[in-house]
Parts: C-alpha cells; sequence; structure tokens
C-alpha cells in the first residue's frame, strides 16, 4: 500500500477503497467471530460487539487497521464500536444517507469490511466523495441519491475494506437480491476532536 497516496485521497475524497486488506485466514476469522457474536439477535444491525467478544475489543483497539486509521486521520484513535451490518436478502428499505459525526466528535473514521460479494444488486454502500468538506446543520435524510454528483457505489469483495470519513455522506439501498451482504465495521473518532457546537445542538434537540 502506498500510504501518502492513500492519505492524499482520503482527504480530497472523504471515502477510500482497499482490495485484499484482509488475507484468507483474517478474513475466515473475522467471519467466524461475527456470526457467533451476533447468534441469537435478530438485528441487522449489532453495534457494540467489542462488548460481548473480547476479540472484537482486541481488534477495534489493536487490528490491523489501526495505524492506517492514525495515519488518515492524522491523529490517535478513540475506538467507539465494532458493528455488524447485514442487508437482509429481499428487504424492501435500505439506509437513508448521512453522515457519523454527530453529537460527540467533530472528526473521525469508520473501516468497513465486506464479509460477502457487495454490488448494487444486493444493497452495497454509496459515498458521495468530497461531502466530508461540507458544514450540514442536520445529518440524517440528506438530499443524495445515486445520480448525485460525487456518488460512487462501494463495489467490493469480501476481505476489501471501504473507509469513510465520519462526515462523508454514505448510504445503502435495499438488497433486493438473493445474495447475503454482510460486513463489519470498526468506528473511531480522531481523539483531539472536539463536538461540532452546531451539530452537537442540532443533535440534542
Ligand atoms: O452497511 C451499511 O449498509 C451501512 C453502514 C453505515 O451506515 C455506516 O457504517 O455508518
Amino acid at each position: 500500500m502506498n500510504i501518502e497516496q492513500l492519505k492524499q485521497d482520503f482527504d480530497r475524497d472523504g471515502c477510500l477503497i482497499i482490495p485484499g486488506f484482509l488475507d484468507a485466514e483474517q478474513l475466515a476469522k473475522l467471519e467466524f467471530e461475527a456470526t457467533e457474536t451476533i447468534k441469537g439477535t435478530d438485528s441487522r444491525i449489532v453495534k457494540g460487539m467489542q462488548r460481548t467478544n473480547p476479540w472484537f475489543a482486541d481488534q477495534l483497539n489493536s487490528g490491523k487497521h489501526v495505524e492506517l486509521l492514525k495515519t488518515l486521520l492524522d491523529d490517535e484513535l478513540e475506538p467507539s464500536t465494532a458493528a455488524f451490518f447485514d442487508r437482509i436478502p429481499g428487504e424492501t428499505e435500505g439506509i437513508t444517507p448521512h453522515f457519523d459525526a454527530i453529537g460527540h466528535g467533530s472528526s473521525g473514521a469508520t473501516i468497513w469490511i465486506a464479509l460477502d460479494r457487495t454490488d448494487t444488486g444486493n444493497g452495497c454502500l454509496y459515498y458521495v466523495r468530497g461531502t466530508h468538506l461540507n458544514d450540514y446543520d442536520h445529518s440524517l435524510n440528506l438530499p443524495f441519491d445515486v445520480k448525485s454528483e460525487g456518488a460512487i457505489p462501494v463495489e467490493i469483495n469480501p476481505g476489501d475494506v471501504a473507509i469513510h470519513n465520519t462526515r462523508t455522506v454514505h448510504w445503502s439501498l435495499a438488497n433486493e437480491s438473493g445474495r447475503p451482504r454482510r460486513a463489519v465495521s470498526y468506528f473511531y473518532w480522531a481523539a483531539s476532536s472536539k463536538p461540532n457546537a452546531r451539530r452537537a445542538k442540532a443533535f440534542a434537540t
């Protein structure tokens, strides 16, 4: 990986895709731990997996992605959550356009690791490049769609990763296919970032 190039791209676009970030063994371990951790839940989104599985606590604190995210953010990391995101085959709704930096901090990043092939057919993520540089007064249901300038589908394979700034607008469509679309993400605040006063207020009200 050319880290300098990745940082330049991340600073410019607010998002990145890195193919083949996990090798087959690392991917199999991640899939195993995620499957074990979500057993007994019926949610398509399971946050806080680090609280119930020490393996995820370890990954959140010192997984192989941690140094990369520190470099991309130019900061230490404040770990927030290890999450499982499933777009269930046949569902009719996805997640509307939003960004993640509300309330607590103003900067940070998420690394999103595909467990399955993800594409426009099975509810992949979409990013809107450059939106991390905008200042919105709210964070949810933002006026973007697949035709918006800068919108890109995150079409990646198992073990590939997508990384986004906490201020980058993103969403996912419903998975109308018969194929699974599972992912694990790790979400961090940049340790020295402060709450954005306007957004914190919007969040509180
Ligand atoms: O995986 C998805 O469908 C959505 C992920 C997301 O919104 C996030 O990581 O913040």
